[in-house]
């Protein structure tokens, strides 16, 4: 396993490469470029710099997150396959560079979605959260409410110029439901994975977040059945899965455990992130530490399935909240220093419990707390 955290570039961070180096254990960052138009090939000049700046502050740059797809592939327009070439030369050049892993989202119009980007908690920090029904109704609404929460930040996957007419972006949607969504994700992985073999690029998708869909627009990767479904239908460790466990853990009937172990091999990637519910119905919740006593997701658990099935991927401690020199903090919604440092500190103490038990032949389910 290594431990990596998202960076996203000296232009766009206020957090450094050398604040990222000084937390313990940590191997490397999760970087991307974010001034190329979605659907355009990453100019190999751009890559190069972003990875040497990477190596000369002492970390690797082996896998990068969000190479967002354009929707043309999405909603499987003739136009796809000009995009999928482009795609196909961003991973050929990402390779030269080293890069081994890709995680990307297949999620319509909208990537990740919150309805605060800044939720007071408790004890005075601030988190992401997601309550049902506070979504707008329309959505050009909901568009401006990320971009007002966002500290003047472009959020992942929000990019102004392909949302400014959001309204056009969803009538070109019309139509697809989840199965041609699911058809046109296949038709994409086939036609890419001969270019992730040659350059040994494993793909890693990202799950909806949340889990359900959103403005009647289709989501497919959100539970066991669909994930399987996907991994079957494209059967190579090339295919691979981003494991979010906020993002799959905020659908109440996921056995994330469960999952790990099923999709044993095709796990590249893991976010790692609690949740806590805040209704009965468990609709709504907010980000939480990454504890478990503080959220709804057992991270023993998940990290003990990672770790019992030989996972060697990457790990990063995922989205953090706001806290101490609040000001500082503000920077990229859910991407926080410390709270994400306490959150790699804590999954590698963990980790590393794990494997020194499993070295020493401790037996966890033995009778060691009696
Ligand atoms: C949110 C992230 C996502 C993720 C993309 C990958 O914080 O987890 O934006 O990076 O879905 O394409």
């Amino acid at each position: 396993m290594k431990m990596t955290f998202r960076w996203y570039g000296s232009e766009n961070d206020q957090i450094t490469l050398e604040d990222i180096r000084q937390i313990p254990g940590m191997s490397g960052v999760v970087p991307a470029i974010w001034d190329e138009p979605v659907g355009a090939a990453w100019p190999e000049e751009k890559i190069k710099a972003m990875v040497e700046e990477i190596h000369a502050a002492g970390l690797e740059a082996e896998i990068v997150e969000s190479v967002n797809i354009h929707d043309d592939i999405k909603i499987g327009l003739p136009s796809r396959d000009e995009y999928i070439e482009n795609y196909k030369t961003t991973i050929r050049r990402l390779s030269k560079y080293g890069v081994k892993a890709i995680c990307y989202n297949f999620m319509p119009v909208f990537d990740w979605l919150r309805t605060d980007l800044a939720m007071k908690l408790e004890d005075g920090s601030t988190a992401l959260a997601y309550v049902r029904d506070l979504v707008p109704e329309s959505a050009e609404e909901m568009v401006k409410q990320m971009e007002d929460g966002a500290n003047g930040k472009v959020l992942p996957g929000w990019e102004p110029e392909r949302l400014a007419n959001v309204k056009e972006l969803f009538a070109k949607y019309e139509g697809v439901d989840d199965k041609k969504l699911f058809d046109n994700l296949v038709y994409f992985l086939e036609a890419i994975m001969p270019t992730c073999e040659e350059c040994d690029v494993k793909m890693a998708i990202h799950p909806d977040d949340p889990p359900y869909s959103l403005f009647g627009l289709p989501r497919i990767v959100n539970d066991r059945d669909n994930i399987k479904a996907l991994l079957d239908a494209v059967d190579t460790p090339y295919n691979g899965l981003t494991f979010c466990t906020g993002s799959l853990g905020s659908k109440p009937t996921n056995d994330l455990p469960a999952m790990i172990r099923e999709f044993t091999g095709r796990i590249v990637f893991a976010h790692v992130r609690n949740i806590k519910f805040m209704n009965e119905a468990k609709t709504d919740f907010h980000e939480s530490s990454h504890l478990s006593a503080d959220g709804d997701v057992d991270m023993y658990e998940v990290l003990k399935a990672l770790y019992e099935t030989g996972f060697d991927g990457y790990m990063r401690p995922d989205h953090g909240r706001a806290i101490w020199h609040h000001i500082a903090e503000i920077g990229n919604p859910g991407y926080s220093l410390f709270d994400r440092a306490l959150g790699a500190m804590y999954l590698n103490s963990m980790w590393e419990t794990l494997t020194k038990d499993d070295e020493r032949g401790v037996a966890h389910f033995g009778n060691l707390a009696k």
